[in-house]
């Protein structure tokens, strides 16, 4: 723990991790202990690290797996998830199988829209499975496993481009609205390889690799540079995630962008969006004649919303 001036053995290592995860839970007021929580669950270290992490903190955390059908990855993914729950006392994991509910894999919904990114519509199918489970299942907060580097690298490419929108949205906690749980970041002052070593001392079967999409993605070419700025100013990622969220706070920063959105129920979902008629998501699922019929019978602009 270089930026901590600390050296930690692995029996040591645990309840730093353990503390770390248990006062950002706190300091953010991401949910109670009587809370019931969703974590989705990858396969990946950082997701099955948090569940872990909130079982043993006594926490009443249920998994979600969402099997994407990407070929040589989201079966392995799911196999590692699966196994977690089986091994761990109190864990249990509901599976959403994303060509079996809807009818396309992720990389046939890509195909189907050529033109727009795999990873966009991939978000878009996980936001709006993990938001209409945890709402379905009263929890009270979904639960994602982005760590302090996801943050920072985030946060640096979102800040280049000053994306007010999504500099708006980043932040630990996502307060619930109507339709919408509140979403919660706890390993978010947690480092990637905090993270890494955590599940190798604890022994967690975590699947290594990445999903083939995510080869070239811009966030791990940010995570390279924040790695080259740290090593020359240690606390850099922590201090540049941690101004930001204190600027965000005590100057209430993109108040008028918050302001400006108002929200509708999808005509078919029921889940929130921006515009009326069928939100982002249900326009996936039909053609797209049939997408525009349904949106000038609805009034609605031809924007993603999300
Ligand atoms: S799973 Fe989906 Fe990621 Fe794969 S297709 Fe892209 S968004 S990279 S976190
Ligand atoms: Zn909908």
């Amino acid at each position: 723990m270089r930026h901590h001036r600390l050296s930690l053995c692995g029996e040591h290592l645990l309840p730093w991790v353990r503390a770390q995860v248990a006062r950002a839970i706190r300091k953010y007021r991401m949910f109670g202990p009587d809370e019931r929580v969703l974590v989705a669950v990858s396969g990946g270290k950082d997701s099955l690290t948090l569940w872990d992490i909130l079982l043993d903190l006594g926490y009443q955390a249920d998994g979600l797996y969402i099997n994407l059908g990407i070929d040589g990855y989201s079966d392995a993914s799911q196999a590692k998830a699966e196994a977690f729950a089986v091994g761990k006392p109190g864990a249990r994991l509901r599976v959403v199988d994303v060509r079996g509910e809807y009818g396309a894999s992720i990389p046939e919904l890509a195909r189907a829209h050529r033109g727009r990114k795999t990873c966009s519509l991939c978000g878009l199918v996980k936001r709006h499975i993990m938001n209409q489970a945890a709402c379905e299942g009263g929890y009270a907060a979904i639960a994602t496993g982005h760590n302090l580097d996801d943050e920072v690298a985030v946060l640096m490419q979102n800040t280049l481009r000053w994306s007010v929108g999504y500099l708006r949205r980043q932040a630990p906690v996502l307060p619930p609205e109507p339709g919408l749980a509140r979403k919660v970041k706890p390993l978010c002052r947690v480092r990637e390889r905090e993270s890494a070593a955590f599940a190798l001392v604890r022994g967690i079967d975590y699947i290594y690799d990445e999903c083939p999409h995510a080869a070239g993605a811009t966030t791990l070419f940010y995570k390279d540079i924040l790695n080259q700025l740290e090593n020359r100013s240690r606390g850099t990622k922590e201090m540049f995630y941690l101004n930001f969220l204190q600027a965000r706070e005590q100057y209430d920063l993109f108040r008028a962008e918050r302001e400006q959105v108002a929200l509708h129920p999808c005509a078919h979902c029921g889940q929130p969006t921006t515009t009326p008629g069928l939100c982002a998501f249900c326009r996936l699922w039909v053609p797209p004649e049939q997408a525009d019929d349904l949106a000038s019978a609805c009034g609605q602009a031809d924007e993603d919303d999300e």
